[in-house]
């Protein structure tokens, strides 16, 4: 790697920074079954604690996504001791997620519930969640609507997608100043028939009818198989409707595998065209990356580590693609030397680039390495294991 290359790795990994999601810390599992780990986070002041030790040893991650059943299940009230825990651990609160998927009452959606009360439940619960984000300054309120159905002509799509708009309106209208509502799709799961947010151009015409403060959010898990999403991040970047990205990876379906490691070269391929859209159009995109990730088999804080390691090298890689290069081989057509003008960026080895920017920035050269030498783990792992051996709570 020449000096222009790490120079430009360096001004990359300045800019980047990565959200950690608090359920990541938690104890999780499959729904056959779950392998509890001592170590996990029950409460909100160790998910805190385990965030700002991965922040520590990497020095990227300075917020932690909320999920505001699994934490904040009192509401605002708890507002002051969140902020009490932020100053304690170095880590912010991040964005707030509503949780309008796992009350009783949503067994038929939420904004798509045929009852009237339900959908009034689930926007006076966005309206609290979007206090919450005010209370702990939280830009970004990010939207997953489980909704659906899992049998043809047991719902009216039409109807569902109507009343979609006019809860997105109406949470929209409670967004204070500066602040986001962010709108998640899925193609299924738990619904298996249909989807009332089921991919990325209804969530980009959800987000357009909500008003100008919405956008889209991108989870890598959430596309069919072989779905081209750089594309879609294309497409969404010049609409200047992409909001941020939900990262993890998968093989299968959705299933919360460590960012690229099932396919590495599509997560390079997204920072790419990222990259690629700051070069020509001089603008920064203003997205928030953010981990939704969790592990059931790694060790979490271990798992969180990794996957910020990876996404760092993969926006590294990105960072170096030639683009003048690229541009030119792409304007005479020349489809060998464009192509390979991406191959050369993401087989260069930026590690050692990556290793020099934390040291130069007062890191530990290897953030694995310093956690397992840190104690931390057997610290916790003792202290949580002698306080509730057996506990079994999702997040
Ligand atoms: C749904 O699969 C999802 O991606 C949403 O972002 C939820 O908030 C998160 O997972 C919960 O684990
Ligand atoms: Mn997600």
């Amino acid at each position: 790697m020449n000096t222009r290359h790490a120079d430009i790795v360096h001004a990359a990994l300045d800019s980047f920074r990565i959200e950690l999601p608090s359920w990541g810390f938690a104890n999780t599992g499959t729904r056959f079954g779950k392998f509890l780990q001592l170590a996990a986070a029950s409460t909100i002041e160790e998910k805190f604690s385990d965030a700002g030790h991965v922040h520590a040893v990497t020095g990227v991650c300075p917020t932690l996504a909320l999920h505001v059943l699994w934490d904040l299940p009192e509401g605002v009230v708890s507002s002051d001791e969140v902020k009490r825990l932020s100053a304690k651990y170095g880590v912010r609160s991040g964005s707030i997620n509503p949780n309008l998927f796992q009350d009783q009452q949503y067994k038929f959606g939420s904004f798509g519930n045929p009852d009237p009360i339900v959908r009034d439940a689930a926007r006076q619960h966005v309206k609290d969640s979007i206090a919450i984000a005010r209370a702990l300054d939280c830009r970004d309120i990010s939207l997953w609507c489980a909704d659906g159905s899992n049998y043809p002509g047991s719902a009216n799509i039409r109807q569902r997608r109507a009343w979609f708009i006019e809860s997105l309106q109406a949470s929209h209208a409670a967004l204070g100043a500066g602040q986001r509502l962010l709108v998640e799709y899925k193609p299924f799961e738990p619904a298996f028939y249909h989807t009332d947010i089921g991919d990325w151009g209804m969530a980009l015409l959800l987000a357009r009818a909500a008003g100008p403060a919405a956008r889209v959010l991108v989870d890598t898990g959430h596309h069919y198989l072989s779905q081209n999403i750089e594309q879609i991040v294309a497409w969404l970047l010049a609409e200047d409707m992409l909001g941020g990205f939900h990262f993890n990876d998968r093989r299968y379906a959705d299933d919360d595998l460590t960012l690229g490691s099932i396919d590495p070269y599509q997560v390079f391929r997204i920072f790419h065209e990222i990259r690629l859209f700051e070069h020509e159009t001089g603008r920064r995109a203003d997205i928030a990356y953010m981990v939704d990730q969790s592990h059931n088999l790694k060790g979490k804080i271990e798992a969180m580590i990794q996957t910020v390691t990876i996404a760092q090298e993969l926006f590294a890689k990105a960072a170096i693609v030639d683009h003048a290069a690229l541009i030119g081989a792409q304007r005479r057509s020349d489809i060998v030397r464009a192509e390979a003008t991406l191959q050369d960026a993401f087989a260069t080895d930026v590690r050692p680039a990556v290793r020099d920017w934390r040291v130069a920035r007062g890191l530990p050269p290897d953030p694995m390495e310093a956690f397992r030498e840190s104690g931390y783990l057997e610290r916790i792992t003792a202290e949580r294991a002698s306080t509730r051996a057996g506990t079994t709570s999702y997040a």
